[in-house]
């Protein structure tokens, strides 16, 4: 570090006391990414405990030209929150106040570093909800929410982290703060801003409090987990399902049988689920926020009709809290052991919902044409139209000459995705991992309106520099 970095980072240090730095060992975490695709590293790692701290640190690297990278939870899967040894990594994981809960408003205000799990905690306790549900939900927070605009297993239903946001603030990379915690449903007051940051991962400024839209807490819940023969009576399924039950269903998500024998080798007490293994599987739930909707009538209803079409094998609809939980755990359960079965190859990518069945097929052929063996294993919330197609490696390949083709594979899915009108980035984001493939398939004015819009609110780069764009 050269003398006026060295002065920089004490200057930033000063700002948040020893509270607020991590050092030595206790630092490493901040610079571990979770698909261990790359290394962070950083001058110092701080954690700020207020919005007015935030500033303060903005404007000192603003002043100094020094680079920022902005981390929530660190749970992200593009490489966005990866930090370079040319710059600070401000961690936002102290400010996690609920600062309002406005029950008759139906919002709640949380600062960035909430845990998303602790803000469905606090509307619960206010007989609320909020919708947001994912996987890193124990430690990924609200603020990485946002700035990746996630999106998880009930978007179907509430929509992903944009459509939730009501008002943010904002410390801009210069060093203001700009505070438009607006807990309003019409406000129709010029440019939507908040817009701006959410899902810009961090390089348009860092957002420090959200107000967030809450909904009546489900009285009725109702899951089910059903067996099929192919992709194609997957998506028949989700279309009556949805024409069944119009805004009850609240997630339909994919399985495929490779996950299944997955789960049950290497996951802990997991039981084959159905009677009958089946190629592909389907979780569907619905949910009412008044009692009495007799869900489970409506769901048993639908499965019956879909067996006697011949579209549905086999299925269970769970009979305890405990049982759909089981069925949860097995979806979750999914992504988190896919690595088990060696390399993987990761897509998260979005096509129209009536193009999800067609997708998997030619991207399946596809990728088994280049590479016989190859394991395609894609799951995820087909009811958005949004699969995981991730790519395990052949049995017994060498893992690591097997990642090496990670280009080679992500440009035969994605011009698949595209010539079907979808998306290469459904919900993870760009970040890192895929800012060469946004380079490459986003169309030059698209690319060109987003590089102004950052030069306009970062005119130095030192926002989160490197990714996305
Ligand atoms: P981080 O990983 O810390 O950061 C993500 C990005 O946001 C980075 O670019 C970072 O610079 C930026 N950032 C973070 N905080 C701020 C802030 N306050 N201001 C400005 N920029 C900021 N994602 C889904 O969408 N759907 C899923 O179903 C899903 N399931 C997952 C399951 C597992 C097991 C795991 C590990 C991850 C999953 N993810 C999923 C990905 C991840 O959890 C989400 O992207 C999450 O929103 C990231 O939040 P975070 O707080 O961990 O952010
Ligand atoms: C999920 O839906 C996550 O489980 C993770 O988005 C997906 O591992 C993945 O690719
Ligand atoms: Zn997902």
């Amino acid at each position: 570090m050269d003398a006026v970095a060295a002065d920089t980072v004490a200057r930033l240090k000063s700002v948040v006391g020893p509270k607020g730095v991590v050092e030595g060992d206790d630092a490493e975490p901040y610079f571990r990414e979770q698909r261990g695709l790359y290394r962070g590293a950083a001058l110092a790692v701080l954690r700020p405990a207020s919005t007015d701290e935030v500033s303060q640190l903005v404007s000192i690297c603003a002043e100094a030209r020094l680079p920022i990278y902005p981390q929530g939870g660190n749970t992200g899967l593009s490489g966005g929150a990866v930090a370079a040894r040319n710059g600070v990594l401000i961690n936002l994981g102290r400010m996690n106040r609920i600062r309002a809960l406005d029950a008759l408003n139906f919002t709640i205000t949380a600062e960035a570093g909430c845990v998303l799990a602790e803000l469905q905690r606090a509307a619960e306790a206010a007989d609320r909800l909020f919708p947001l549900s994912l996987g890193a939900e124990g430690s990924c927070q609200i603020g990485g929410n946002l700035s990746t605009n996630a999106g998880g297993i009930n978007v179907l239903r509430y929509g992903n982290a944009r459509e939730l946001a009501l008002g943010l603030e904002v410390v801009l990379p210069d060093g203001r703060v700009w505070n438009g915690l607006r807990a309003l449903r019409k406000n129709n007051t010029g440019y939507d801003l908040k817009q701006l940051f959410i899902g810009a991962e961090g390089t348009l400024g860092i957002i420090t409090a959200a107000t967030l839209k809450l909904f009546p807490r489900p009285r009725e819940v109702e899951t089910a987990l059903v067996g099929l023969k192919r992709v194609e009576d997957v998506m028949e399924l989700f279309a009556r399902a949805r024409a069944a039950s119009g805004d009850q269903l609240t997630g339909f998500e994919l399985i495929p049988r490779i996950g299944i024998d997955n789960v049950l080798r290497h996951g802990e007490g997991f039981r084959e689920p159905l009677a009958t293994k089946h190629p592909w599987y389907a979780l569907v739930e619905i949910s009412s926020s008044r009692d009495g909707a007799h869900l489970r009538q409506a769901l048993e209803d639908l499965l019956a009709a879909a067996m006697e079409a011949g579209l549905v094998q086999d299925g269970v609809v769970a009979e305890s809290e405990a049982q759909r939980r089981e069925l949860w755990r097995i979806r979750a359960a999914l992504a988190e052991q896919q690595e088990k079965l060696g390399g993987s190859i990761k897509h998260d990518v979005s096509v129209p919902v009536s193009k999800v069945a067609e997708f998997i097929v030619r991207a399946s052929a596809a990728v088994s044409e280049r590479l016989p063996g190859i394991r395609p294993y894609p799951f995820g919330h087909v009811g958005d139209g949004n699969i995981h197609f991730n790519l395990t490696q052949p049995a017994g390949a060498d893992r690591a000459v097997y990642l090496k083709r990670w280009a080679e594979f992500n440009r035969i899915v994605h011009d698949i995705v595209v010539s079907l009108g979808g998306s290469i980035s459904a919900e993870h984001g760009i970040g890192l991992l895929r800012r060469d493939e946004l380079a490459r398939y986003a169309a030059p004015v698209e690319l060109e309106t987003m590089r102004r819009v950052k030069a306009a609110l970062d005119p130095h780069g030192i926002m989160n520099p490197g990714k996305v764009v």
